[in-house]
């Protein structure tokens, strides 16, 4: 365990393997080459969409925005937020677009178990045919300091949990991605802890701004952003958003997750964003904008303590904010 610590620790997003100025540089480098290519707005900019054989979904896009969720920050640019992804299972670096593209993601299945009234697999179209879909601008902010503003399309999580009908016993949401060394090559290094799990409270997961997202910028999301589905959960930090989700778990106990399990210190349960709070290797005051470039004040649970703070009351003795 010692052994795997040590190792994954050169390993972690913001790793002396990719230092700050590093990151700077290329993310500059990023926006202004997304910039001179395809302009600012997301229109005419998106490329083209690589549809997966068989998805039985393409009719349901572009969704409907629902005007409760937009935001006073520019969208960014989908080639940029499309070239700039945290995806470790294709790597840990930021240019997995490429290598994500060997994921398969038709067919595709979910499965529900642990404390439910019925265990059962369902077929990822069925499931999102299953539910009407919305378009919702949200910000993201990952534990590195960097941020941006998304289109999303999905579903509230609260959807599909009433559809997955959990027991009254059943605490915690527990979520894991795919695990396929053969096309993720990243799950070949084994000192990692694959598969990648997250896990919420009830509470968290039913609340009004917990998203299922299928698609992103009019269309199905491409692979590198967690096709076929994954998680928006945006007053947390970013990697609490687990990506091409298979297996959702109605359990009782605190699920320990991927980050968890490697630092601990560094990436507790909780991850709500507070600037007030620095991570143990950097401050959390700040973000700085993808494709802008902008440095801004990062603010409490990321702008929407007014949906979730009430999620907290009580829990003081807790580190809410790792
Ligand atoms: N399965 C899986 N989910 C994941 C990650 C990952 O490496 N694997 N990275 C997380 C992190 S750290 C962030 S910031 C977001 C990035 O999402 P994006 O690439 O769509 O911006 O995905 C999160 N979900
Ligand atoms: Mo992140």
């Amino acid at each position: 365990m010692v052994g795997i610590v040590r190792r994954a620790d050169w390993a972690l997003p913001e790793s002396a393997a990719t230092p700050e100025h590093v990151f700077v540089d290329r993310r500059a480098l990023l926006a202004g080459f997304g910039g001179m290519i395809a302009g600012a707005a997301f229109g005419g900019a998106v490329p083209a969409a690589r549809a997966q054989a068989g998805d039985q979904t393409l009719d349901l896009y572009p969704a409907k925005r629902n005007a409760a969720y937009t935001i006073d920050r520019p969208l960014t640019p989908a080639d940029v937020a499309g070239r700039y992804n945290n995806f470790y299972e294709f790597g840990s670096h930021k240019q997995i677009a490429g290598a994500a593209r060997s994921l398969k993601t038709r067919p595709w299945t979910v499965r529900i178990d642990g404390l439910v009234e019925r265990e059962r697999e369902i077929g990822i179209d069925e499931l999102i045919r299953a539910m009407s879909l919305e378009e919702r601008l949200y910000r993201h902010r990952c534990v590195e300091a960097w941020s941006m503003t998304v289109p999303w399309s999905g579903f509230p999580l609260a959807r599909l949990i009433d559809f997955a009908a959990p027991l009254s016993s059943a605490r915690y949401l527990r979520l894991e991605t795919f695990l396929d060394p053969d096309a993720a090559s990243g799950q070949r290094q084994i000192w990692y802890p694959w598969p990648y799990v997250e896990g919420l409270t009830m509470a968290e997961a039913r609340n009004e701004l917990a998203f299922i997202v299928t698609g992103v910028y009019g269309k199905p999301l491409e692979n590198q952003f967690g096709a076929p589905l994954r998680l928006a959960l945006p007053w947390k930090y970013g990697f609490k958003s687990i990506k091409s989700i298979v297996r959702m778990s109605f359990v009782d106990e605190r699920p320990v997750s991927f980050w968890e399990q490697i630092a601990p210190s560094e990436y507790g349960f909780w991850a709500n964003v507070n600037p007030q709070v620095p991570h143990p290797r950097w401050s959390q005051a700040q973000e700085r904008v993808l494709h802008t470039g902008e440095t801004v004040p990062t603010l409490l649970f990321n702008g929407y303590a007014e949906q979730v703070a009430g999620l907290y009351a009580g829990l003081d003795g807790e580190k809410l904010y790792t």
